[in-house]
């Protein structure tokens, strides 16, 4: 029996299951670093890094661009054959998990009763396929964005039709989702936000998101979703200002409607760029705040200011990620999810093979450095060591609360002379880069 699943038909002929041949395999269809099976403190790589496949961009985009139709021909036609195509592909791969919006799966239709046949179709497909592989769902969410009807917005639209309108798709995708058994259920806002101020109540539409997100959430629990709910920040495209800017930004919303005990942050690396932050600043923002619900890895092009979601193959960053995330003691419930597409000219079947090899690899070696130098702990002692006149005496009165700002002069000018302490920056990148190549 082969170890993949396929349907009626094969999509990907030319492959069979892709296997860790080690880093001196000559094999292009075989991962050199990650080793599903390999511990790494206690769990598997598998259970770190938790990857799944985004449905959108590797069996609905065709590669077209706004200067250009499609480069890139799907043998599949309809929901079947694209699900079949997509459960070959994951168990081919071996991510344990995937996403998908509504229709990245199913058909959309205008009629809310043909949308919501279809879903239900289509729900029973993906749960046959799932129950055949054993592939589970990381999240879904609704896409409220594409359709002509959201160009002012879903749930920030001033129009309440359009708010209504996107509800019976949310409250569709939730239902799925149970069924499915997803781990989450994310909101990527596209087209929450403005164009303009000159028309826009800003805080009128703020205040609607937050109602229709706490709707959201009080539905679903209703209906025994036990995951997390995920905001997705980004700061622009296709809107020029959306509302859920970055990490610290989306915080702040969800603390001040009280959303903050079922909402976590779906954080990606592209859109760290475009808010100017670095993916491992909006990583540790959520980390802090306790709210690291799950990361799309895909990145961005430092030269380009837009979303070009290509696949993750910097170490270095992905590193630096993978630090904040064993720091937090992990995933949880989230996952590494490559939101990424093959290049425009990356025309055959297999490039999408080789790309999630490629970012697969990047993160298992990125896991094992991060292991390495969390264990060793030379870091953390360094960074304990800066933070030390905190620790006690009158450092530690200030952090315990103990002191007025009267205190803190006084003690200031009783002081003796204070001596400059480096940062040593320049080592500690240095040692990284023995960690590394160690
Ligand atoms: C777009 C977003 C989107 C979300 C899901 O830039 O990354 O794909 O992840 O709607
Ligand atoms: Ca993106
Ligand atoms: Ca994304």
């Amino acid at each position: 029996m082969a170890d993949y699943y396929r349907g009626n038909k094969e999509y990907f002929p030319g492959v069979g299951k892709i296997k860790f041949e080690g880093k001196d395999s000559d094999n292009d269809l075989a991962f050199k670093f990650y080793d599903e099976n390999k511990i790494i403190s206690g769990k598997t790589m598998k259970k770190h890094l938790r990857f799944a496949t985004a449905y959108w961009h590797s069996f609905c985009a065709d590669g077209s661009d706004p200067f250009g139709n499609g480069t890139i021909r799907h043998p599949w036609k309809n929901t079947e054959e694209k699900a079949d195509a997509a459960f070959e592909f994951f168990s081919k791969l071996g991510t344990p998990y995937y996403c998908f919006h509504d229709i990245d799966a199913s058909e959309d239709a205008d009629s809310i009763a043909e949308y919501e046949d279809n879903y239900k179709k289509t729900t029973e497909i993906l749960l046959e396929r799932q129950n055949a592989t054993g592939v589970k769902l990381l999240w879904n969410t609704a896409n409220v964005f594409s359709h002509p009807r959201y160009m002012n917005g879903a749930s920030t639209n001033p129009d309440f039709r359009i708010l209504a309108r996107a509800a019976t798709q949310v409250k569709a995708s939730l239902d799925a989702n149970v069924i499915l058994g997803g781990e989450n259920y994310v909101f990527w806002g596209g087209r929450e936000g403005y164009s303009t101020l000159l028309n826009t109540n800003m805080k009128k539409e703020l205040n609607h998101m937050a109602q229709f997100l706490a709707l959201a959430r009080d539905y679903g629990r209703k209906i025994g979703f036990k995951g997390s709910f995920l905001i997705e920040p980004k700061p622009m495209e296709p809107t020029k200002h959306q509302y859920d800017v970055d990490s610290a930004t989306v915080i702040g919303f969800l603390k001040e409607h009280g959303l903050d005990k079922d909402f976590k942050l779906n954080i990606e690396a592209n859109h760290a760029t475009l808010a100017g932050h670095s993916f491992d600043h909006e990583l540790r923002v959520c980390a802090d705040a306790g709210m690291l619900g799950s990361v799309d890895a895909n990145r961005g092009d430092p030269q380009n200011g837009w979303d070009t979601d290509q696949f993750p193959t910097d170490v270095y960053d992905a590193l630096k990620a993978m630090m904040v995330i064993l720091d937090v003691g992990g995933l949880g419930t989230g996952g590494l999810n490559f939101d990424a597409k093959v290049r425009r000219n990356s025309t055959d079947s297999d490039d999408l093979f080789y790309a999630h090899i490629g970012g697969m690899d990047t993160f298992a070696c990125a896991l094992e450095i991060a292991d390495k130098i969390i264990r060793d702990g030379k870091l953390k002692t360094r960074m304990d060591k800066r933070y030390e006149s905190f620790t006690f005496g009158k450092g530690l009165e200030f952090e315990q609360g103990k002191m007025t700002l009267e205190n803190l002069r006084d003690y200031a000018l009783h002081d003796s002379p204070i001596s400059q302490v480096s940062g040593k920056q320049e080592l500690i990148e240095n040692i990284m880069n023995q960690y590394m190549f160690a």
